[in-house]
């Protein structure tokens, strides 16, 4: 197909994130990435849960689901595996994703499930106004859940290195381009890649603009596992960049040819 450019990824419909969302850069740099990559819309699926960030499909132009809370990644998984001549992409925030979705995150890692995860880390439940997340803070001020305001964040790239991610990174909402790169090579990489995004939130989070000056770069990326369980654990959440970038078997394999029947084949098997 001809080289379309960025907008051509992108719905009519106007989000309703609010001004200085870290969510936007996600609908842009995801427009680019998938400009760069040459792919045409039917090549593609955005597959989200519940939450301001899991919105994005409906800013897309390419196939979407919105999903239920958490869900994303397993919906994602059974396209995947019907459908393996896709690009899968699924969406998710920290709730979503690390709260009610961390199983589903834990086995995606564990299979490898050859889909690219993005998790808009605003360490809140945005969409529900503001409540802790398991990324808050530690003393973040929450009137309905004071009993979670001392509790140690959980670590999203740590996580995903123990159960099996092949291809783990971060990138910052403030710098779009960075997130357009990383896109682009996790969308190529076979098996689970997964960007954590330090996903500002300036309505219930106004600190977060802070992240501008205090994200620096990860020192290197690497394939060895023990190197990046090193960098991890000394990792301060504000680094960004490609960490871990390593081979596995991939879940469905490059030769797999997909569950998908026809609609006439399915039709064969309920009409008698
Ligand atoms: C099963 C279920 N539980 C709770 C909710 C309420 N709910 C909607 S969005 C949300 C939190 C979303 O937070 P996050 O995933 O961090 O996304 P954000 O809005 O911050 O982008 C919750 C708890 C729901 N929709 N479904
Ligand atoms: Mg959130």
């Amino acid at each position: 197909m001809t080289k379309e450019k960025p907008r051509f990824y992108k719905s009519d419909k106007k989000p309703i994130w609010c001004t200085g969302c870290g969510d936007f850069t996600v609908l842009t740099s995801l427009a680019k990435a998938l400009s760069k990559l040459e792919l045409s819309r039917e090549e593609v699926a955005v597959i989200s849960g519940i939450g301001c960030s899991s919105r994005l499909p409906a800013y897309t132009s390419v196939y979407g689901f919105h999903g239920i809370h958490g869900r994303a990644l397993p919906i994602a998984t059974g396209l995947k595996v019907a459908r393996p001549e896709l690009t899968v992409l699924a969406a998710s925030g920290d709730g979503d994703c690390f709260s009610i979705g961390t199983n589903h995150f834990i086995h995606t890692c564990r299979r490898n499930v050859d889909i690219t995860l993005i998790v808009m880390d605003n360490h809140i439940y945005g969409m529900t106004k503001g409540q802790v997340s398991p990324t808050t803070e530690i003393g973040f001020a929450d009137k309905l859940a004071t009993h979670d305001s001392d509790l140690q964040p959980l670590q999203p790239l740590a996580l995903a290195l123990v159960s099996g991610a092949s291809y783990i990174a971060r990138a910052y909402s403030g710098e779009p381009e960075q997130l357009t790169d990383i896109l682009v090579e996790a969308i190529k990489h076979p098996g689970f890649s997964f960007i954590h995004l330090l996903c500002q939130c300036i309505t219930y989070c106004p600190e977060q603009k802070e992240w501008k000056k205090l994200v620096q770069p990860f020192a290197e990326t690497t394939s060895d596992y023990a190197k990046a369980n090193k960098m991890i654990e000394q990792d301060n959440g504000l680094q960004t960049g490609v960490v871990y970038n390593s081979a596995r078997r991939v879940w469905p394999a490059a030769t797999d040819p997909g569950t998908l029947q026809s609609l006439d084949e399915l039709d064969k098997q309920f009409i008698k």
